[in-house]
């Protein structure tokens, strides 16, 4: 082991610094070798009391200035001001949308970045990248105004499919840009809820716009009505969700195959000590998906035989590590806050990263360890000498996948003695989407998500979770995650998931058909059974939350459980959330009409007038608020007691007959 540099000022307590028995383990492994993790850092630094409240304005150089809530809260008039007057909930306001900005363009532009690739694959620019999933193609070249079928001499024939992803990948490239009208995706809510946005002024323009224009309102002296800047806030994260995250998801499922159900493995154990291990991390799956292709190849696979191992061993953590699981059965190696440890191990040969949620740190414990650390992207570099550049280019990508797969074989003979792979690992079923949810739930005869409403309106299933979203290093690792969600299932709630939270359920034997016996409520327990489902299913990454506002529209046409998203029996978590993508994934779902409680804590505190709107106003607008409740069964029980309210509004509260709609009913409602 190289010398080691950091000096840990203090440790932190591994047992309760997280749940997991591999994470313990290589935190005190970090702290034997000297090496210090992110959570020994979060036991050193406390965050700032007034920035947790959102009360510090830095958006001019007269600040910060900084509007703490004095000690007996406010008595009367709130008479909080800045140096030019901007009142507590202006500085929330202006800060809780610049979060959404941040957000939406991290998730906008991986989309984005997908659009063109997939434009320069249909026109044969490219030739690492094909259209993989044509069904698909055609199934959503609709949505984006493009037709999939032709008349010549009178007869109606099928579009030639190179052509239909041409105009998709135009259509699609310039939503981020496009001078006038509004985003396509748009037109795939529920009517009432495009109703809605429409009444309230949150149609997306084009991506780029809704971003900017945050950053135009946010800047010293425009936009002062906390009201008028969450308008735009709305409407920015509605260009994430229904816009760039929607596309990249779309476009990523037909270059790279639309996931369906299948088995692997999730944590720190699934590194093998015979094997090359090579770790990706990030989020964009343009080069991942090439090095899952180059790792698997025969050529060097031998070549990794040569150097000595006994094969290759890919893995992956955070979102690139659900693109790959739900694509290729490529196991999550962990969650965001396991990256350090992942080094850690001595037995990771590279570790290739692209955008967000990258540690700057891995450098550092890259540093005390052989493990190569690789960047890729031209927009995320690191200024450590020990650290390799290979800019990833879509026009040479199998060639840049194989050098870095190399590099990392010629790696695997420079390991130290210090290896330590936790034994620790779990099984579980990933692959779940729009499609697979149809296909499993509504059969390949029927192919819909009757069955599914059946089932809640007969009142085995109590209702639906989305629960999303990272780690948090000021939170228990994994904790909230595994606690919420295994309280949903006691309680017949099934459970959709992605990101970090879909890592920690893998990891914990919750995405597998069996646990609904041991941990579900009995009717939940009974569908899964019957149906062959695990109660979570992983829908991919934070990007494919598009997916649960697919699956949820799904839902509504399906019938029999209202008219618009805001109806169903359904609630929405982050329960460990810190980054600024799960601010903007919270408005697009309050906004969709989905009740959405995150855990830890809200950056709303220190203005009360404009958490309210948030926590309250915002459900007469849309349908849908926000809320926070730390503590993880009080979590999960707000969002059981707002889907049983759900089911009374529904007249559903008690299990009965099957009252499903028919198709002149839901041609009534405007949904076919
Ligand atoms: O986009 S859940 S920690 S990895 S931000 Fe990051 Fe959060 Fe993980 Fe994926 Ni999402």
């Amino acid at each position: 082991m190289a010398e080691v540099k950091a000096k840990i000022v203090k440790q932190a307590n591994a047992a309760e610094a997280s749940i997991d028995a591999s994470t313990q383990e290589m935190i005190l492994r970090a702290q034997q070798l000297g090496v210090e993790t992110v959570f020994d850092r979060a036991v050193t630094m406390k965050p700032c009391a007034i920035g947790m409240q959102g009360i510090c304005c830095k958006n001019c150089a007269m600040g910060p200035c900084r509007l703490p809530l004095p000690k007996d809260g406010i008595q009367g008039e709130d008479t909080r001001k800045g140096l030019c007057g901007a009142t507590a909930n202006t500085i929330c306001a202006r800060n809780f949308i610049r979060m959404i900005a941040g957000g939406a363009a991290a998730h906008s532009d991986h989309g984005r970045n997908v659009a063109i690739t997939f434009l320069a694959a249909a026109k044969g620019e490219v030739d690492d990248y094909k259209i993989k999933d044509p069904i698909k193609l055609r199934a959503i070249a609709p949505y984006y105004g493009v037709a999939t079928t032709v008349e010549e001499d009178g007869v109606v024939k099928d579009r030639d499919i190179q052509e239909i992803a041409i105009a998709v990948g135009e259509i699609a490239v310039a939503e981020w840009g496009k001078p006038t009208g509004s985003l396509h995706m748009i037109k795939r809510a529920p009517q009432p809820l495009q109703d809605k946005w429409a009444e309230q002024g949150v149609i997306p323009r084009n991506v780029d716009r809704e971003i900017v224009e945050i950053m135009h309102r946010t800047h010293m002296g425009v936009d002062q009505d906390y009201k008028n800047l969450m308008k735009q806030g709305t409407r920015a994260s509605l260009a994430d969700g229904w816009g760039g995250s929607m596309i990249g998801t779309d476009l990523q499922d037909v270059m790279f195959g639309t996931p369906s159900p299948l088995q692997a493995e999730a944590d720190l154990g699934v590194l093998k000590d015979d094997h090359v291990n090579i770790i990706v991390h990030g989020h964009e799956p343009l080069l991942s998906e090439m090095i899952v292709a180059a790792a698997q190849s025969q050529e060097l696979i031998d070549y990794s035989k040569e150097k000595g191992a006994k094969g290759i061993q890919l893995a992956g953590i955070c979102c690139t590590a659900n693109e790959v699981l739900q694509r290729h059965g490529v196991p999550p190696a962990g969650t965001f806050l396991q990256q350090e440890l992942a080094i850690i191990t001595g037995a990771c040969d590279a570790m290739v990263v692209d955008v967000q949620c990258i540690f700057q740190n891995l450098a550092n414990v890259a540093k005390c360890f052989h493990t190569k650390l690789i960047t890729t992207h031209p927009i995320a570099k690191m200024e450590q000498p020990n650290v390799l550049h290979i800019e990833f280019d879509e026009h040479h990508a199998m060639e840049d996948a194989i050098r870095i797969v190399k590099i990392a074989i010629d790696n695997y003979e420079n390991r130290g003695s210090e290896v330590m792979i936790p034994r620790h690992k779990s099984s579980q079923i990933a692959g779940f989407g729009v499609e697979s949810i149809q296909y499993h739930l509504g059969g390949s005869f029927r192919g819909d998500y009757f069955t599914l409403n059946d089932n809640i309106i007969n009142g085995r299933i109590r209702g639906i979770a989305g629960v999303v979203g990272c780690n948090n290093a000021r939170t228990k690792h994994n904790d909230e995650h595994i606690r919420i969600i295994k309280e949903l299932i006691k309680n017949d709630v099934i459970v959709l998931t992605t990101g970090c939270s879909a890592i920690a359920a893998g990891m914990h034997g919750l995405c597998t058909p069996e646990s609904a016996a041991v941990h579900c409520g009995p009717g939940l327990a009974e569908v899964c059974e019957t149906v062959g489902i695990p109660p979570v299913l992983h829908l991919g990454s934070c990007v494919d939350n598009s997916r649960i506002l697919l699956a949820a529209t799904e839902v509504v046409k399906a019938g029999g459980l209202g008219n618009d998203i805001c109806d169903l029996p359904a609630a929405g978590s982050a329960p460990e959330w810190m980054s600024e993508k799960a601010i903007s994934i919270g408005q697009y779902f309050v906004a969709s009409g989905v009740y959405t409680v995150f855990g830890y804590h809200m950056p709303v505190e220190g203005a009360p007038v404009f958490k309210d709107y948030l926590y309250n106003e915002m459900e007469n607008m849309y349908g849908g608020k926000w809320d926070c409740e730390p503590d993880p069964i009080k979590h999960a029980h707000l969002m059981i007691a707002h889907i049983d309210k759900k089911r009374k509004e529904l007249g559903i509260d008690t299990a009965r007959d099957r009252v499903l709609m028919d198709m002149a009913d839901r041609q009534a409602l405007g949904m076919e």
